[in-house]
């Protein structure tokens, strides 16, 4: 049975390999990502099942987002496909060492239509948890109606939500972003968060009181991940923070992914929340050290079990 059910824009994801502006011209790899969907394969990688809905197009970047996610053993039963728009794509490149960039091709991309109709409200209703992103929303206003729809039904169904707000300056200002973003955090159980809007937010205020108000509003576990700093949270009124974990990163993008899908295990594990912590990090210390959005994130083994030990082989 599904435990978490999550929806959005899984894209075609060119990458580059070579340090330089894209306009010098060099090979790029062909994949895919998508948050949502990179959660998903994260928490399915640690055994836990998971449902990914979406909208893509009738062509190959959709399929091969299909038989990716497919063959990682998420459900994507529910996904839909749109004859008259295509996947949407993304770019991911480096323009000199130590920078990552993304350009998205997604504006009239199938996922821009995704609207309450699409949603597997089945699915949401029989899961433990429904997770949702900040991108969904900034997607085009029937992604945005359709969150609203989700969360909704998950509510009245009493499945939980995860909310990460994973805000993107590329596709909505702040201004048009504010507002909607604060109407789905109360609404959420998990709020996950990124420093940088946690001082969006709270107009950076101390990350520990930053955090604490957030709780206020709503959610019951608050954890704001802050990436080599490690991560602060607010869990049923109590404060836990623990420190970064040494990682060498390959790739940065998807770090807050795998912490989310680190997390969101060990609350299914029922682990205590400084455990949860811990896992979140642990988790995402593995997905950077590997090319990719998803294609790092560790089976059970693979994690780290204490801070720098880590597993050489399979076991
Ligand atoms: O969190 C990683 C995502 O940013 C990436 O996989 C692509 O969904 C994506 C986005 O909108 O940037």
């Amino acid at each position: 049975m599904t435990w978490l059910a999550t929806f959005g824009e899984t894209m075609g994801l060119c990458t580059g390999r070579v340090y330089g502006p894209l306009r010098q011209g060099s090979a790029l790899e062909l994949g895919f990502g998508g948050a949502e969907s990179n959660v998903a394969i994260g928490l399915r990688r640690l055994g836990i099942p998971t449902a990914w809905c979406g909208r893509l197009g009738d062509d190959d970047l959709g399929r091969l987002v299909v038989k990716g996610l497919k063959g990682e053993g998420i459900d994507v039963s529910a996904a839909t496909i749109d004859p008259s728009r295509p996947t949407g794509l993304m770019i991911k490149f480096s323009p000199r060492s130590g920078r990552t960039s993304v350009i998205y091709y997604r504006k009239h991309a199938a996922a821009a239509d995704l609207g309450p109709d699409d949603l597997a409200l089945d699915t949401i209703a029989g899961a433990e948890f429904l997770h949702v992103t900040g991108i969904s929303p900034a997607l085009g206003p029937r992604p945005r109606e359709a969150v609203a729809a989700a969360v909704a039904h998950a509510r009245a169904e009493g499945t939980r939500v995860s909310l990460d707000l994973n805000y993107r300056s590329q596709l909505w200002g702040w201004d048009e972003a504010e507002p909607v973003l604060r109407t789905l955090i109360p609404q959420a159980d998990i709020l996950l968060l990124g420093r940088a809007e946690l001082d969006l937010l709270n107009h950076r205020r101390p990350v520990e009181e930053a955090v604490g108000l957030l709780a206020e509003s709503g959610p019951s576990q608050v954890v704001a991940k802050l990436g080599e700093d490690g991560a602060v949270a607010s869990i049923d009124g109590r404060r836990y923070s623990a420190p970064g974990w040494p990682a060498p990163v390959v790739d940065p993008v998807g770090a807050g992914d795998g912490f989310a899908a680190g997390y969101l295990a060990a609350v299914h594990d029922r682990l205590d929340p400084q455990q949860r912590l811990e896992q979140g990090l642990a988790v995402a210390s593995v997905a950077v050290g590997t090319h990719g959005d998803w294609e790092g994130m560790p089976r059970r083994a693979e994690v780290p079990d204490s801070r720098g030990t880590r597993p050489l082989v399979d076991r």
